[in-house]
C-alpha cells in the first residue's frame, strides 16, 4: 500500500462540479478511509493559451494499485468526465495527475512521477500544503519550505459547494 496525491484541475463546464465529481470517483480508489480532498481555488491559467480560469484542488489517498493501474483509472475518470483535449496545455473539462506515488521516482514512457512541474505551480503547492503539511519530497525537499504567501496571493479559495 502506498500513499498518493493527484492533482485536480478543470476550466470547463461548471468546473468546481467536475472536481466534486472526480473526488467522488477517485474516493472509490482508496483503501478504508484514508481518502483526503483540499479546498478548491480559483487559478489564473499558466501557458499562453488563452482559456478560462481553472479550479483546482488535490487528493491523497492510500491504495494498492501500481502505478500504471492507477493512471488508467485516473484516465478512465477524466474520460468519463467528457475530457476532449483539443490543444496542449488548452482547456479541460477535467485533468488529473498524478504528482506523487509514495516516495518513488517512476520515469515510464506514460508516467513521470513525481510530476515535473509540480514544485512551480502555485495552485498544485498550496492545496497539497493544506492537506499534508509535513510532507517531504522524495527529492527531500520540505514543502513548507516551497509554500510562500506569494504563492498563496496567487490563488483565490473557493467556499465549498
Ligand atoms: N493552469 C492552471 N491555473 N491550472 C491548471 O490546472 C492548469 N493545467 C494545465 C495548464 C494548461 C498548464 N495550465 C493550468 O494543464
Amino acid at each position: 500500500m502506498v500513499t498518493v496525491f493527484v492533482a485536480l484541475g478543470a476550466n470547463l463546464q461548471q468546473p468546481q462540479q467536475q472536481i466534486m465529481q472526480a473526488a467522488q470517483a477517485l474516493a472509490t480508489l482508496a483503501e478504508g478511509d484514508s481518502f483526503k480532498l483540499s479546498p478548491c481555488y480559483r487559478s489564473v491559467p499558466m501557458g499562453d493559451v488563452e482559456q478560462p480560469d481553472y479550479v483546482n484542488a488535490v487528493a491523497c489517498f492510500d491504495t494498492s494499485l501500481p502505478p500504471l493501474e492507477l493512471l488508467d483509472a485516473l484516465q478512465a475518470i477524466e474520460n468519463n468526465q467528457g475530457r476532449v483535449r483539443i490543444l496542449h496545455w488548452g482547456p479541460r473539462t477535467l485533468d488529473l495527475d498524478l504528482l506523487l506515488y509514495g516516495q518513488q521516482h517512476i520515469k515510464l514512457p506514460r508516467l513521470t512521477v513525481p510530476h515535473y512541474g509540480m514544485k512551480l505551480r502555485s495552485f498544485v503547492l498550496v492545496p497539497l500544503f493544506d492537506i499534508a503539511p509535513k510532507l517531504i519530497l522524495p527529492c527531500g525537499t520540505a514543502l513548507t519550505d516551497l509554500v510562500t504567501q506569494s504563492l498563496r496571493d496567487e490563488l483565490q479559495l473557493l467556499s465549498p459547494q
